[in-house]
């Protein structure tokens, strides 16, 4: 499956650590920040595929689990440190759930906000994966 845990770059203090992602920590340019928060436990999030859209998730505070399909298979990955980012690449289902209290999602994405690159229909997603998306 195109997904990848990346390794984020930290340095360490007794006193804090900090995390810091520069461009070549990750294979694209960020256009976009955004962050879920105040999230409730019972939500389920996400529930799409981007056409274009690539974007890497942190679990900056918190934990949550995220689905992903590619059509073929299924993977879940739990997220529960700051230095660790998921890089979902396009064409992928993702599904977020399992969020703990406090819990906050960082998204660094690869494109601005376009409702047309989303496919929220999962019979849609795995038709476009079979006309090899
Ligand atoms: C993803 C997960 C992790 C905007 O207007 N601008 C934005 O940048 C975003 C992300 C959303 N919105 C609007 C669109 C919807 O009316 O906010 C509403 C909720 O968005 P959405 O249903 O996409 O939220 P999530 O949490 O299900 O998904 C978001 C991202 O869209 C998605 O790419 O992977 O976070």
């Amino acid at each position: 499956m195109n997904i990848k845990l990346i390794d984020i770059p930290k340095i360490e203090n007794i006193l804090g650590n900090i995390a810091v992602i520069e461009n070549d920590v990750l294979p694209f340019e960020v256009k976009r920040v955004y962050y879920l928060y105040d999230i409730p436990s019972s939500a389920n999030r996400g529930g799409h595929s981007h056409i274009k859209l690539q974007q890497v998730l942190i679990a900056i505070s918190g934990s949550f689990d995220v689905i992903l399909k590619d059509g073929i298979s299924e993977k879940t990955i739990t997220l529960n440190k700051p230095d660790k980012g998921l890089l979902i690449r396009n064409n992928i289902w993702r599904e977020l759930e399992n969020f703990s209290s406090g819990a906050v999602c960082l998204v660094l994405a690869s494109t601005i906000y376009n409702e047309e690159d989303y496919i929220r229909d999962f019979d849609e997603f795995l038709k476009s994966k079979s006309n090899g998306n």
